[in-house]
């Protein structure tokens, strides 16, 4: 390029820049890119360190005070944007004996997934229900939630919001209950259940908004499933046996953002490597193992949490019997048409029987 064009491409940028324009040649391969970019990174979150750290708040700052005593994870590709991945937050709650978490309601939809802990309960749109240890429970989009704890340990759990979603769009409402700390329970435990999740729904039901009405998935229950589909013993060479929760009324989701997923991988299992554009954040509920993330290898056991990055290929290796919990923002990705996913073909330990392991 001879100077005189250099000079004048370079006096059209300031002049573009005067007026806040940019040129798009200029910054096109960053801004289309021919796959993801992430900045998120493989990580982890080891539980006992977490869980120290966690009661060493509980002395510190009451739940009360805190409104909520959580311990956001933060990706290390994205530190000080309370962010796990580039559209989803994760914390470690915790709530000591006795306490209460004051009810609110926000914009963000919420997920948890409770690791430790008899006595927790949570209140959901009127409903209480206490909760157990492997429980998947729903907070929707703008539904009054209180937590507490009624008997005698820590109970801690693992929170997924959206809030990075809502805050992409500018679409974020919070406020408090407007009458004290607890919201009204209108309704026995177990009433959503009854209604809703026993293959059954209310004479001439028509759903009233896009998350499920059942908000609590008992670890009871999703535990029968499993087991139940491991003595046909048909693993699937990538993913275990690997089931989705769904809104029970369409099949769809729990939540039109966030998408969750409950797998067992026995002793042994050495997946063959997947990957899909939604990032994800695992919790073992039990058993230990790896999962190597692209070249990055990650080891864990009961408690911890890590997080794969978009299109990275993630493959789980598991030393004993296994069961990981996930979630992710799968149901916006497809929502919007954008997911996409691939299997590669070879486990990464090599070729497995195809007695033993084939696709569903
Ligand atoms: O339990 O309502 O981790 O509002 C972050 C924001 C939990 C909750 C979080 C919240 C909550």
């Amino acid at each position: 390029m001879n100077d005189d064009l250099a000079s004048r491409r370079a006096m059209l940028f300031e002049r573009l820049d005067s007026v806040d324009t940019a040129p798009l040649w200029a910054v096109m391969s960053k801004l289309v890119t021919p796959k993801p970019q992430p900045r998120s990174v493989p990580a982890k979150w080891s539980y006992a360190q977490m869980r120290d750290l966690l009661l060493e708040a509980g002395v510190l700052i009451t739940a009360k005070e805190a409104e909520r005593r959580v311990l956001i994870l933060e990706n290390p590709g994205l530190r000080g944007h309370s962010q796990i991945t580039q559209s989803l937050y994760a914390g470690l709650q915790l709530i000591m004996p006795g306490e209460i978490a004051p009810s609110h309601r926000h914009a963000a939809a919420a997920l948890r997934f409770v690791i430790e802990g008899e006595g927790g309960y949570t209140a959901v749109d009127g409903e209480r229900i206490s909760m157990q240890p492997g429980d998947f429970i729903l907070t929707p989009s703008w539904t009054f939630h209180d937590h507490g704890n009624a008997g005698d340990v820590p109970v801690i759990w693992l929170d997924g919001l959206d809030v990075p979603i809502v805050n992409m769009f500018d679409a974020s409402f919070a406020q408090s209950y407007p009458d004290g700390d607890t919201q009204a329970v209108t309704r026995p435990e177990g009433d959503a259940l009854a209604r809703f999740g026993c293959n059954l729904v209310p004479l001439e039901y028509t759903p009233a908004g896009q998350s499920s009405p059942v908000f609590h998935y008992p670890y009871a229950r999703t535990l029968a499933a499993l087991n139940q589909l491991e003595k046909q013993g048909n693993w699937d060479r990538w993913h275990g046996i690997k089931l989705q929760y769904t809104n029970p009324i369409n099949g769809a989701y729990p939540m039109p953002t966030m998408a969750a997923f409950i797998q067992k991988l026995k002793a042994g299992f050495d997946g063959a490597r997947y990957r899909s554009t939604d990032a994800t954040v695992y919790c073992v509920k039990d058993g230990s193992g790896y999962t190597m993330i692209g070249e990055t290898r990650i080891e864990w056991r009961q408690g911890d949490v890590f997080v794969t990055p978009s299109w990275a290929y993630v493959a789980h290796h598991a030393s004993t019997d296994t069961v990981l919990f996930s979630f992710s923002d799968r149901a916006a990705q497809k929502a919007l048409g954008l997911w996409r996913e691939e299997y590669a073909e070879e486990p990464s330990g090599g070729s497995s029987s195809a007695e033993e392991i084939c696709r569903p």
